[in-house]
């Protein structure tokens, strides 16, 4: 094992990249201490559960929780590192970040902080937001110098080194993506390679400061938010020309140079909705196509629900015996995507709950990954694959067992290509 200088390593934000994180520190024998404002995680963490599905979470959890190298707290205790990891979602119209998470955690650390601490923000951020956070600390901590006024020689090292894993492959990304370090100064982000190098094993790439690591993060999110915004527009363009846009990407993409990613009923989660927003509040006038790409995403959902009355139309127009209150809906899929539990942002769960208000007859959901509905689907019935009985099927997310299944009969509507896909021929 690497020699290294942290005998304690703290993470604040027990979350979908907190946890893992401070699970993956103690799994390579660091005593970690994990920070959370919610009694309830704390609790679950200590008996050596975990309050999120992510695959090889709980194993890990369950073991370094029973060694004894992890375990979770509601009160910050000292320790050589610091790591935040709390949520940085957007306010308002404008969409303009809110570090009111961050603030919190800075001023809940910054009374344990001593002189030689590390502190880093893992949090994705806008540009700034690291100097901000080293601001705070300075604020309540004027017995301690930062980096922002005394450059290499000061007490508290402060970086930004923004958290990159895809939920779903998170225990595996975290040791083998390549990290970026924004250090304060170069001192700061030497300390913090020595941190990451506890468990990455790919190159820990130093940035020339936080800035830089913050627009890094902020780019990776928004280059993919564009390019599921092409690809959603292509499926606009492709139902006016009644073209199938499965089809018309497979055959785009067999040139070497065009990789179109998959159109779907909209883009979710708390990463690729939000973080383009933050380049586009911090350069409006310069960020068009950024913020177009959001706009053509967070239109998709809409598109969803048109299609969805016009096949109910359809329904009814060879079923003249019916009334729209006879018609059964199916909903494939809540998630924000494929094979995972996690609902935030989800398009599909808006579209559902959109449906739910509107259709007056029955409503059926097939969700795997979920064991109750949430909130405004009280009226659907939650069932399994084997069980739908419907007249119109609506597909928004493509889990692995929806994929390996037969295209029901009745009227389809399928946000993801999933009994649409075409079979190329090929020699
Ligand atoms: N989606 C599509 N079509 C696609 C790919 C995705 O519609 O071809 C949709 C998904 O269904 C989902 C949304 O986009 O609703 C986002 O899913 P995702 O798998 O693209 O990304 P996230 O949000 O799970 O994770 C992203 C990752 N960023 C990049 O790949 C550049 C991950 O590496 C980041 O760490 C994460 O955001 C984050 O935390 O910021």
């Amino acid at each position: 094992m690497l020699e290294h200088p942290f005998k304690r390593i703290s993470v604040i934000g027990l979350g979908y990249i907190g946890l893992p994180t401070a699970a993956m520190f103690a799994s390579r024998k660091v005593e970690v201490v994990g920070v959370d404002v919610n009694q309830a995680t704390v609790d679950t963490i200590n008996r050596g559960e975990v309050h999120i599905v992510e695959p090889d979470l709980d194993m890990v959890v369950r073991a370094v929780v029973r060694e004894g190298y992890l375990r979770a707290t509601t009160t910050p205790e000292p320790a050589e590192a610091f790591l935040i990891a709390v949520p940085t979602p957007f306010k308002g119209e404008d969409h303009d970040p809110d570090l009111s998470y961050i603030e919190a955690a800075a001023r809940a650390i910054a009374p344990v902080l001593t002189a030689g601490n590390l502190v880093i923000l893992e949090s994705t951020s806008p540009v700034g937001a690291t100097e901000a956070m080293a601001g705070w600390l300075a604020e309540a901590r004027p017995d301690l110098s930062f980096p922002q006024t005394a450059g290499q020689g000061s007490d508290i090292r402060v970086a930004h080194c923004p958290e990159r894993v895809l939920p779903g492959k998170v225990m595996q990304e975290l040791t083998t993506n390549d990290r970026v370090i924004g250090g304060m100064t170069p001192l700061c982000s030497e300390r913090a390679v020595a941190l990451y190098k506890i468990f990455v094993t790919a190159d820990c790439v130093v940035a020339s400061g936080p800035r830089a690591a913050e627009m890094a993060k902020l780019t990776e999110n928004s280059f993919r938010d564009v390019n599921i915004a092409f690809a959603n527009e292509l499926s606009l363009i492709c139902d006016t020309l009644e073209m199938d846009v499965w089809e018309l990407i497979s055959l785009a993409n067999r040139h070497p140079r065009v990789n179109i990613l998959q159109p779907g009923p909209g883009v979710g989660g708390h990463c690729i909705a939000v973080d383009p927003w933050f380049i586009v509040s911090s350069a409006p006038d310069q960020s068009r196509l950024i913020r177009t790409a959001r706009e053509v995403n967070d239109g998709k959902p809409l598109w969803v629900i048109e299609q969805v009355h016009a096949a109910i139309g359809a329904y009814l127009t060879t079923h003249s015996d019916k009334t729209v209150g006879d018609v059964t809906l199916a909903i494939y899929g809540l998630t924000f995507k494929p094979d995972i539990d996690d609902l935030r942002e989800s398009p599909a769960l808006a579209i559902a709950q959109d449906l739910a208000a509107q259709h007056p007859g029955p409503l059926m959901i097939v969700e795997p990954n979920i064991d109750e509905l949430p909130r405004g689907l009280e009226r659907a019935q939650l069932v399994d694959l084997g069980s739908v009985r419907a007249d119109v099927h609506v597909m928004l997310v493509d889990h692995k067992s929806f994929r390996q299944s037969d295209s029901p009969s009745g009227k389809l509507v399928d946000a993801r290509g999933v009994w649409q896909r075409p079979a190329l021929a090929q020699y």
